[in-house]
């Protein structure tokens, strides 16, 4: 069994004007397919060949570089593309929200707090929502690394690597953070993995 790429789950227009087609026709069908295909060639032949995604990512983790950054790249922009929707960033499902207040203080603290990772991660990397044991937390990653290797479950995550806004917002990360928060992040996916924990 090889790994595969996802569908979009929208159509490549309805991110707009927040995430256009051209950066999901980059982002999706070159930049993800590549870390897909490269992946299937690394894993060939060892001893990850046909183990569940997880599995691959943790046990490969500071031991096999290729498998590692083509296949965390491959789970983490799998969660991307899932952690929007059109039209999103709005009203939090209640259980989650609470979370939240119960975690940062308040919801637009916790979304400050958010923008702020994704703007100081330095270089290329992750901000991430996560689950670790029990409590909701705020956290950067850097290259294809991802909550996983630190035991914590990824409930959000936000693409910071260059590729991922440079058509948009040129230079501007902390405007593509912004718009992700307020007008892409898809709360219901995220209430979905907080009630799977
Ligand atoms: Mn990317």
């Amino acid at each position: 069994m090889t790994f595969s790429l996802p569908d979009l789950p929208y159509a490549y227009e309805a991110l707009g004007p927040y995430m256009s087609r051209e950066t999901l026709e980059y982002h999706h069908d070159k930049h993800h397919l590549a870390y897909v295909n490269n992946g299937n060639n690394a894993v060939k032949g060892t001893e990850w060949e046909g183990k569940p995604i997880e599995e691959v990512i943790k046990g490969s983790f500071g031991k096999n570089a290729a498998v590692f950054n083509n296949i965390g790249q491959h789970f983490n922009h799998s969660q991307f593309w899932l952690s929007m929707k059109p039209n999103g960033g709005g009203a939090i499902p209640g259980e989650l929200e609470k979370a939240l207040v119960d975690a940062f203080g308040t919801v637009e603290k916790a979304k400050a707090d958010l923008i702020q990772a994704a703007v100081t991660q330095f270089g290329s990397g992750w901000a991430w929502l996560a689950l670790k044991d029990g409590k909701i937390e705020i956290t950067k990653t850097g290259n294809a690394e991802n909550p996983l290797v630190h035991g914590a479950k990824p409930l959000l995550t936000l693409d910071v690597w260059e590729h991922a806004y440079y058509i948009d917002y040129r230079n501007r990360r902390p405007d593509f953070a912004k718009a992700f928060i307020e007008n892409l992040v898809n709360w219901e996916y995220v209430a979905e993995q907080f009630g799977q924990k």
